[in-house]
C-alpha cells in the first residue's frame, strides 16, 4: 500500500480500518449473542461513570466521558459474556472430559456461560455438580494436605478486580507462599522489569492528557486498530492537530496506515491517514533499529549542539549517559541497518521526526515484550526518551499499553511472585502476620514445577493457562500431574479439561453483572494503563442464581482453608467491599481514603517518574548499554511471530476471519513474504507443516496454509493460540522470563498429508 497522503483520493472502505465494516460487525456481534435491544442498552453503560468497565483492553477512558465510549471489539467481548447460551450440569452429564477434549477451543467457548460449580472426582471422566461449600472444602483438603504451601500455585488473569485481587494475594500469603504467577508474566513483564531498572517504577509515565500535547508519537510493536481500538481515537485526534506518528511494525497493520472513526459518520468512508512514517522492521530487529536511530540523533547533535540533547535534564536527573554515548558511537552502523531491515533513509527520517518534536510519547506492546531481548527493547526506548528529556514533563513519556483490562491493577494489589519487602511489611502490619519473603514461581516456573512434580495444586482466578502458555503438550501434561486443579471462570475452556486428578470449575459473575452481597449491591474498581483507578458496577441480572463474585469465591476458599481460627474477617469483607477498600487504603500507597475518593471520581495513582522522582538506588534515571541480539537463521529458516486476529480476545476466538489483514475463514495460516514463498519453492495457498527449532528440540504444527503477506524477507507470522505448539517452554526473555512468543525459528515443508 502506498504511503498515506492527505491529498490522495479516499481509498476503498476495504483498505481503511474502522469505518462501516466495523459498525456492521458490532451490530452483528450483539445481534447474534444477546439480541440487539437488550444488549445495546447495556452497552451504553460500558465505560460510563456509573457503569461497568469494558472487559477488553486497558486503554483509559477520557474524562469527561464521551456519550458513547466503546469500540467494535469491546462490544464483542461484552457480547461474549452476555450470551444467552448456558453450560450447566446437563451439559456435563451428557459429555465426558475426554469427548470434550476433541472439540475445538472455539466450540468450547461458544457453549456459553458456566452456571454451577462442577467437580471431577479422582478417577472420573465426567464433571458433576457440587455445592459451593463442598467445593471450597475440596480445595481446603488439597491445600492442607501439601507438605509445603510452596507446592500450590495461584494464577491470576488480568480481568480480576482490585478488590478480588487484594483478598486473593492476602489469602495466598496467609497460606504461606508467594506463588502468584499471572498473565503479566506472559505479557508486559519485560516492560515492568526494564522500567523499574531504568526509571524506578514499573508503570508507564504518561496520562491520556499527554496525548493532546505530544508533537510525535511512536507506536512500536503494537496493533491498536485491533487490540486497543479506543487508542485509535486518540491517535486520530493527535494526527488531526498536526502530531507526527511513526509506526514500527513488521506488518503494515491497516489501522496504523489509515483509520476511519466508526462513530464519526462523515468520516466512515475514506478515513484519516495515521502514520507519517511506517518503519517495517524485521521481527526482532527493534534493538538494532532503536540503536541506529540513537546514533543518528547523536550525529544531529554533533552537527548542531543543543538541537537534540536536553543537557539540563541529563545532568540533573540521569546517570550513565557518557558511557552509553560512547557505546552507541562504537556500534557498526551498517550492521544495525541490515539487522533492522529498515533503510538508512527511513532511519534518518525517524530521527528527524524525533529531533524536531518538542514532546514525544513512545507506545509499545507485545511486539517488543515477547522476545529473548525484550527487556533490552524497552531499555532502548528509555534511552531514546531520556536523551531529550522526554520523561516527566507534559506531552512526553513512556507508554507501555497494557493488555487485560485490570492487569495493572492486579499488580498494584500485590499479585506478584516477587513482592517488594515494603509491600509485605505493610500487609503484615495490617493483618497481624508475617508474609513469606521468599520469591514465588512465575508462569514459566509454575509449569516447570508442576511438570517436575514439585507443585501439586493449581488454582486459577480467570484465564486459560493451558492454552495461553507456550507448548500446550508440556503445560497440559503438567496440569494433568496435579492432585487438584481449580478454575474460577465465566466460560468453558481447555484448561478445565487439562484437569488435574481431581478438578473443579467455579463459575463467577462477569463485569457487566449485578453483584449483590449481604450489605447490598457492590461495585469494584479497576486500574487502566495510565494508573487511573475507576469504579465498575454491573447491572445485568446474572446468567444463573448460583454464580458468585470473584470476591466471594476467594473469601470462601480462604475461610475453608485457613479455618475458623484465622483472624481475617473474610465473611464481613465479602459482605461489604467498602471494608476491603478500607484495608487497601491502609496497605497500598496512593489509595489513602480510597472508599471516599472513588465515590467522587477516578483516582490517579502517583508515579514518581511523572515528576522526575526516579525511585532507583541513586534517584536518577539510568541509561543502559544493551548488547545487540544476534539471531542467526540457517538457510531456509524464517523467524515467526505470533499475533492476534481482529476477531479474538486472547484464547477466546470469535470467528476465523481477520478482516484488516484480509484473512477469511481460516486461522491455521502462516503469513510469509511473497519472495520468500517463491524462494522456498512453495505456492500461495499450499498446506505446510511448520517446525520450530530450539536448543536441539523441534516442535511441529501440521497443515497450515501459506499466505502471501506484506512482511520483510525472512519473517513469518501465525495466530496465537494456534501456533503456541511451536513455542518452546524454556525459551524466554532475559530478566523478565516472558516466553518468546514473538521470535520462533521455523522451517516450512509441504504438508505430509493433505489436511482439509
Ligand atoms: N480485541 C482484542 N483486544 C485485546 C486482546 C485481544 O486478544 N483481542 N488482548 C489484550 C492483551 S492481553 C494484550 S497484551 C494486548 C495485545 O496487543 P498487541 O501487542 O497489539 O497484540 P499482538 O497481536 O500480540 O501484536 C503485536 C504487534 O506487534 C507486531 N510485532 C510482532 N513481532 C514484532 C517485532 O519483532 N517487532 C515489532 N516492532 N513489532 C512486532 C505484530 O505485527 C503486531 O502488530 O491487547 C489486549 N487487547
Ligand atoms: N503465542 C502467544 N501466546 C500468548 C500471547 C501471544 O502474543 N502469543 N500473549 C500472552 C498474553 S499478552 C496474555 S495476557 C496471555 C493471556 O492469558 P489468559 O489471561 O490466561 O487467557 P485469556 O484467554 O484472556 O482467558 C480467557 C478465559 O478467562 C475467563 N474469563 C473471562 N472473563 C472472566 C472474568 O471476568 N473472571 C474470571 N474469573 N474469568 C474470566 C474465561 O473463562 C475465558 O475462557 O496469553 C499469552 N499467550
Ligand atoms: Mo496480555
Amino acid at each position: 500500500m502506498a504511503p498515506p497522503d492527505d491529498d490522495a483520493p479516499p481509498p476503498d472502505d476495504d483498505e481503511v480500518a474502522g469505518g462501516l465494516a466495523s459498525i456492521v460487525s458490532t451490530g452483528r456481534a450483539l445481534a447474534e449473542k444477546v439480541g440487539l435491544v437488550a444488549g445495546a442498552a447495556s452497552l451504553f453503560r460500558m465505560n460510563q461513570a456509573r457503569g461497568f468497565d469494558c472487559p477488553g483492553c486497558a486503554w483509559p477512558d477520557p474524562e469527561p466521558r464521551a456519550a458513547i465510549e466503546f469500540c467494535e471489539n469491546g462490544a464483542k467481548h461484552f457480547a461474549h459474556e452476555a450470551t444467552r447460551r448456558r453450560v450447566g450440569p446437563d451439559f456435563f452429564a451428557g459429555r465426558s472430559v475426554s469427548s470434550l477434549l476433541a472439540e475445538s477451543d472455539r466450540w468450547l467457548e461458544e457453549q456459553g456461560r458456566l452456571t454451577h460449580p462442577m467437580w471431577k472426582p479422582e478417577g472420573a471422566d465426567h464433571y458433576q455438580p457440587l455445592s459451593w461449600d463442598e467445593s471450597f472444602g475440596r480445595i481446603a483438603v488439597a491445600l492442607r494436605g501439601l507438605a509445603s504451601p510452596d507446592e500450590a500455585i495461584f494464577y491470576t488473569s488480568g480481568r480480576t478486580s482490585n478488590e478480588a485481587a487484594f483478598l486473593y494475594q492476602l489469602f495466598v500469603r496467609q497460606l504461606g507462599t508467594n506463588n502468584l504467577p499471572d498473565c503479566s508474566n506472559l505479557c508486559h513483564e519485560s516492560s515492568g522489569y526494564a522500567l523499574t531498572e531504568t526509571l524506578g517504577g514499573g508503570k508507564g509515565t504518561v496520562g491520556l492528557e499527554d496525548f493532546a500535547l505530544a508533537d510525535a508519537i511512536f507506536v512500536i510493536g503494537q496493533n491498536p486498530g485491533t487490540n486497543h481500538p479506543r487508542m485509535m481515537t486518540t491517535l486520530r485526534e493527535a494526527k488531526r492537530r498536526g502530531c507526527r506518528i511513526v509506526a514500527v511494525n513488521p506488518l503494515r497493520e491497516r489501522a496504523l496506515v489509515r483509520f476511519a472513526h466508526p462513530q464519526h459518520p462523515r468520516e466512515v468512508v475514506g478515513g484519516t491517514p495515521i502514520a507519517d512514517l511506517f518503519l517495517q522492521v524485521r521481527i526482532g530487529g527493534d534493538v538494532a533499529l532503536l540503536q541506529a536511530i540513537a546514533r543518528e540523533l547523536l550525529r544531529l547533535e554533533e552537527e548542531a549542539p543543543g538541537r537534540v540533547l536536553d543537557r539540563d535534564f541529563l545532568r540533573e536527573h540521569t546517570e550513565g549517559f557518557d558511557a552509553w554515548r560512547e557505546a552507541v558511537r562504537a556500534l557498526p552502523e551498517d550492521e544495525l541497518v541490515a539487522e533492522s531491515g529498515v533503510s538508512r533513509r527511513e532511519i534518518r527520517a525517524a530521527a528527524e521526526i524525533y529531533a524536531r518534536a518538542e514532546r514525544t510519547i513512545v507506545c509499545w506492546a507485545m511486539g517488543l515484550t515477547q522476545h529473548r531481548h525484550a527487556v533490552a527493547n524497552v531499555r532502548e526506548i528509555v534511552n531514546l526518551l531520556l536523551l531529550r528529556g522526554n520523561v516527566g514533563r507534559p506531552g512526553a513519556g513512556a507508554c507501555p499499553v497494557r493488555g487485560h483490562s485490570n492487569v495493572q491493577g492486579d499488580r498494584t494489589m500485590g499479585i506478584w511472585e516477587r513482592p517488594r519487602p515494603e509491600f509485605l511489611a505493610r500487609l503484615g502490619a495490617e493483618f497481624g502476620f508475617t508474609p513469606p519473603a521468599r520469591h514465588g514461581l512465575d508462569s514459566v516456573g509454575a509449569i516447570e514445577a508442576m511438570r517436575d512434580g514439585r507443585a501439586h495444586v493449581f488454582f486459577a482466578l480467570g484465564g486459560n493457562f493451558a492454552v495461553a502458555t507456550p507448548d500446550p503438550s508440556v503445560t497440559e501434561a503438567a496440569l494433568g500431574r496435579c492432585r487438584l486443579t481449580a478454575h474460577v471462570s465465566t466460560t468453558l475452556n481447555r484448561s478445565h479439561l487439562a484437569a488435574g486428578r481431581e478438578a473443579l470449575i467455579l463459575p463467577c459473575l462477569a463485569r457487566s453483572e449485578r453483584d449483590l452481597q449481604a450489605s447490598g449491591p457492590q461495585f469494584v474498581t479497576v486500574e487502566d494503563s495510565m494508573a487511573v483507578v475507576r469504579r465498575s458496577e454491573g447491572r445485568r441480572p446474572p446468567p444463573s442464581p448460583e454464580l458468585r463474585s470473584e470476591v466471594a469465591i476467594v473469601a470462601g476458599v480462604a475461610r475453608a482453608t485457613l479455618g475458623p481460627a484465622n483472624a481475617v474477617p473474610w465473611e464481613a469483607l465479602c459482605a461489604d467491599y467498602d471494608l476491603v477498600r478500607e484495608r487497601i487504603a491502609r496497605v497500598v500507597p496512593g489509595f489513602e481514603s480510597f472508599g471516599e475518593r472513588i465515590r467522587r471520581g477516578p483516582l490517579v495513582l502517583p508515579r514518581g517518574a511523572r515528576t522526575r522522582h526516579f525511585e532507583t538506588a541513586t534517584g536518577r534515571a539510568r541509561f543502559s548499554v544493551n548488547p545487540r541480539p544476534r539471531l542467526t537463521l540457517a538457510p531456509r529458516e524464517l523467524l515467526l511471530t505470533t499475533i492476534r486476529s481482529h476477531d479474538q480476545f486472547n484464547t477466546t476466538v470469535y470467528s476465523d476471519d481477520d478482516r484488516y489483514r484480509g484473512v477469511r475463514g481460516d486461522r491455521r495460516v502462516v503469513l510469509v513474504a511473497p519472495d520468500d514463498i517463491a524462494a522456498l519453492g512453495l505456492a500461495e495457498g499450499q498446506r505446510v507443516d511448520v517446525t520450530s527449532r530450539f536448543a536441539g528440540e523441534t516442535r511441529s504444527v501440521h497443515g497450515f496454509r501459506v499466505r502471501a503477506h506484506d512482511l520483510p524477507r525472512g519473517c513469518a507470522a501465525a495466530y496465537y493460540p494456534e501456533a503456541n505448539a511451536l513455542v518452546p517452554i524454556s525459551s524466554f526473555a532475559e530478566g523478565s522470563r516472558t516466553p518468546t512468543y514473538k521470535s520462533v525459528v521455523v522451517t516450512l515443508r509441504p504438508a505430509a498429508e493433505p489436511s482439509a
